[in-house]
């Protein structure tokens, strides 16, 4: 019966969404198995415009600039249409201009509630709003955030998501970083109904540059990849305070809810491919509209996404990769430009498949770790 329970222990751990704490405890290497997404892929888009006044990281949209800047769809669940809509609304806003990436969060909350007033603590162990940015869409080297309604920060840097063997850097911090929460409500007092709590953030280029493989701040027409998540605790008053509800079943609380900007139809925030398109416009908010533009070249790098996923669960049953498209079971794939079937080649440990363009300009490539990157071929004539 123990080994059951084990057995579902760390079904609930390596399922859970933020695998950051068993990082800290033994950088064990996670399950080389890579459940897929079960949401067609269609990432959340946003056009990012320019603010032309200082806005002040107080927590609050007071600034005349946030009121020409659009808000994000309500979030969803982190599975998408799969699941029932969120119990409270949340909401976000974008800016920048040549210092800073500007965020402003609105979260429903009829509970406002904090515990952890350390920087760097686990922050998803109370409620949260959380920030994911690949600047360059390669899955590799992003940057994560989470803040709580006590403006505590987390911040970490990853070389690659969990899932790919990853090490992240929690001593790395956002230099410069501003954000401040403005509560609209009592924080951890149980008795009345709170209005919820906002959040104001102010990322500078300069620290984001670093490791952004990408200009930094952006040109216009750029396009990042960004995902907000909220993290939701079930919580109850005893003795005048906050506790998580328990289940009775297990002794622990109840797993926390995840609602999220671009859906992940899957219950884990490090599959940056699933991540929404932010584009960057030089435009000032307000005075003008820029176009959504989808880079088709999105879906060559999908196409290679599904022979990753589908090469990680040939090597876990196998115990080796396969360059054989067929042993891979994958549809085919109706892609502009580029030539299906992907090349693929392989040794013990790697693999990495090739998509060539029709005329031979360019290619993309995946390997093992996840990681999508571009070539270039000289011209041979
Ligand atoms: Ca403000
Ligand atoms: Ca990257
Ligand atoms: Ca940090
Ligand atoms: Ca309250």
């Amino acid at each position: 019966m123990w080994y059951l329970i084990l057995f579902f222990l760390i079904c609930f751990i390596s399922c859970s969404p933020q695998n950051d704490e068993l990082a800290i405890s033994d950088g064990e290497k996670i399950s080389p198995t890579i459940p897929e997404p079960q949401i067609p892929f269609n990432p959340e888009q946003y056009v990012c415009y320019k603010t032309d006044m200082s806005i002040n990281i107080d927590g609050k949209m007071n600034e005349s600039i946030w009121q020409h800047a659009e808000w994000t769809k309500d979030f969803v669940d982190i599975e998408g249409h799969l699941k029932p809509k969120p119990r409270f609304r949340t909401r976000a806003k974008k800016l920048w201009d040549d210092q800073y990436f500007y965020i402003f969060a609105e979260m429903e909350e009829p509970d406002v509630w904090a515990t952890l007033k350390k920087r760097d603590s686990i922050i998803f162990y109370d409620n949260d709003f959380e920030v994911f940015i690949d600047p360059n869409g390669d899955t590799h080297r992003y940057y994560e955030l989470e803040i709580n309604s006590f403006s505590t920060e987390w911040d970490l840097f990853l070389d690659k998501p969990y899932r790919d063997d990853c090490r992240a850097v929690h001593f790395w911090d956002i230099g410069g970083m501003k954000s401040n929460v403005h509560v609209d409500g009592t924080i951890n007092r149980p008795g009345d109904k709170d209005k919820g709590w906002t959040l104001e953030i102010a990322l500078p280029w300069a620290a984001l540059k670093e490791c952004a493989d990408k200009d930094a701040p952006p040109k216009t027409g750029d396009q990042w990849r960004v995902n907000f998540s909220r993290v939701e605790w079930q919580v109850e008053a005893k003795n005048n305070k906050y506790e998580k509800v328990i289940n009775p079943e297990t002794g622990k609380p109840f797993p926390e809810d995840n609602w999220v900007w671009s859906p992940q139809g899957v219950i884990n925030m490090h599959y940056p491919e699933m991540w929404g398109f932010v584009q960057f416009s030089d435009k000032i908010a307000g005075a003008g509209v820029d176009e959504f533009e989808y880079q088709e070249e999105e879906d060559v790098k999908w196409a290679l996404r599904q022979v990753y996923y589908r090469e990680r669960s040939y090597y876990e049953k196998t115990g080796k990769f396969t360059d054989k498209i067929a042993d891979l079971k994958l549809e085919y794939y109706e892609l502009a430009e580029y030539i299906w079937p992907p090349l693929i080649e392989y040794t013990t440990s790697l693999f990495e498949a090739v998509l060539a363009h029709q005329d031979h300009t360019k290619k993309w490539h995946i390997s093992q770790d996840g990681k999508t990157w571009q070539t270039t071929i000289p011209n041979s004539s």
